[in-house]
């Protein structure tokens, strides 16, 4: 068993950070400029982490922080602006640039594997510590003033981290949240949407100029690009549906369909490069800090991808960590750091409750059993009313642009 205690003299560790995606590597990034100490292990291999798509819609709030941290060239370089959304439905199709409805914010597309590779490098080269394909199994004393976590590394090796602080940046599902204690100390809201999305991966350019939401009898679709030569599609599908039942044809014609390409155009079609299933759920926990252990990111709140805001809310909440931890290091002044959680959680169900007005807004009932129902049908004009109401009142519009670039 390896010990090793974290101790800013000895240029030790002192925040132990868990998991290398948005939230950890930009937590890592800011703590190291302000010359602090931290160690991140990531269970995943650096190529895994480096080529999982995710994300693509970094919100400007998010640019800001890159920037001001010295962290977007890469975003800067290769990332493309996008400024306006396209709704298509049986009464038509229309367009909002939230630009100009707006505050002039716009989102960078930019493909969250790019911007985690960026992160590595470039908190490898101001000397980061970070430990891939290294999985924490435990975490233990973080109501001490030395937790620690316990790691299996590449070969199988165990050991254990003792550090002053840790950040769990390990996804809803990772080791962090399970260090948190249970009802009522920490309250968990969750919510199943019973919507799940084939998220799909092309090969090929974009289609249209904007981000495009159909809806459809058949369900939503969805219309993201990615890269230049990559486009991130999304098709509603029954919950629990097997991706590999969705051939590329299926795809396309299911595409075509929903997205009404016999009244707009063509889609420009490509290579299937990945499909999965998303399944979307949404959960809040409270509050963020147990003792020295605080949950950021996604292990802080999962969110459905509907609003875009995932990866956008580990970026700032890593930003208001790194912010607390600083003084908390240097001076001993933990005033910032008990604040975290109230500063954190109000943006949380912000976007929280925008992600669900996203949802309410692209999704209709699946055609199958129960679907000709009057709850159905309800459902069904309830959504077109949303749709007109958003096409044809200023007030939603604006409601629209300040959420969806906004957090
Ligand atoms: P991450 O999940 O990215 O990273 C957590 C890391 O912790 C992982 O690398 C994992 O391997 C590691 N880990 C877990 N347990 C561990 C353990 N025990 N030991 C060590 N390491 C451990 N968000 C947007 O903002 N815009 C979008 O367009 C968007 N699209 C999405 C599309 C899809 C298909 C999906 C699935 C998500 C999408 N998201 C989007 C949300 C997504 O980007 C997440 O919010 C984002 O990755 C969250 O970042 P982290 O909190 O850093 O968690």
């Amino acid at each position: 068993m390896i010990e090793r205690t974290a101790d800013l003299s000895t240029g030790r560790p002192a925040v132990l950070v868990i998991g290398a995606g948005p939230a950890g590597l930009v937590l890592g990034n800011l703590l190291l400029a302000q010359g602090i100490r931290c160690l991140i292990l990531e269970r995943q291999s650096r190529h895994h982490v480096e080529n999982r798509a995710r994300a693509g819609f970094l919100a400007a709030n998010t640019v800001r922080i890159l920037s001001e941290n010295g962290l977007a060239a890469g975003l800067h370089a290769h990332g493309r602006e996008h400024d306006t959304c396209m709704f298509r439905g049986e009464a038509g199709q229309f367009e909002l640039n939230y630009r100009k409805l707006g505050r002039g914010e716009v989102h960078t597309v930019y493909p969250q594997q790019n911007l985690v590779t960026d992160l590595i490098a470039e908190f490898r080269s101001r000397g980061g510590d970070i430990r891939f394909s290294t999985t924490v199994t435990e975490v233990s004393g973080v109501v001490s003033a030395a937790p620690v976590v316990r790691f299996r590394g590449p070969d199988g090796e165990v050991g254990a981290w003792t550090g002053a602080f840790l950040a769990g940046c390990d996804g809803r599902n990772g080791v962090s949240r399970h260090a948190m204690p249970g009802h009522p100390a920490v309250r968990r809201y969750r919510r199943d949407h019973g919507i799940s999305w084939l998220a799909i991966l092309a090969e090929a350019p974009q289609s249209m100029g904007a981000v495009a939401y159909a809806t459809h009898p058949n369900g939503f679709a969805g219309h993201m690009a990615r890269s230049a030569m990559v486009t991130r599609y999304y098709l509603q599908c029954p919950p629990g549906d097997d991706p590999d039942t969705w051939t590329d044809q299926r795809i396309w014609d299911e595409l075509n369909i929903r997205m009404r390409t016999d009244e707009y155009g063509p889609l420009r079609q490509g290579p299937i490069l990945e499909r999965r299933v998303v399944d979307l759920n949404s959960d809040v926990v409270e509050p963020l800090q147990h003792g020295r252990l605080f949950l950021v990111g996604d292990a802080a709140g999962e969110i459905s991808p509907s609003a875009a805001k995932g990866a956008n809310l580990a970026v700032l909440e890593a930003e208001i960590l790194a912010h607390a931890l600083v003084p908390a290091l240097r001076d001993g002044e933990e005033g910032p750091l008990s604040r975290y959680s109230a500063r954190c959680l109000p943006r949380i169900w912000r976007a929280q409750e925008f992600s669900h007005w996203m949802i309410n807004l692209l999704h209709g009932p699946l055609p199958g059993p129960g679907a000709d129902s009057d709850r159905a049908d309800f459902d069904r004009a309830l959504q077109r009313a949303r749709l007109a109401s958003l096409r044809d009142s200023r007030a939603h519009q604006d409601y629209f642009a300040e959420n969806y670039v906004g957090i």
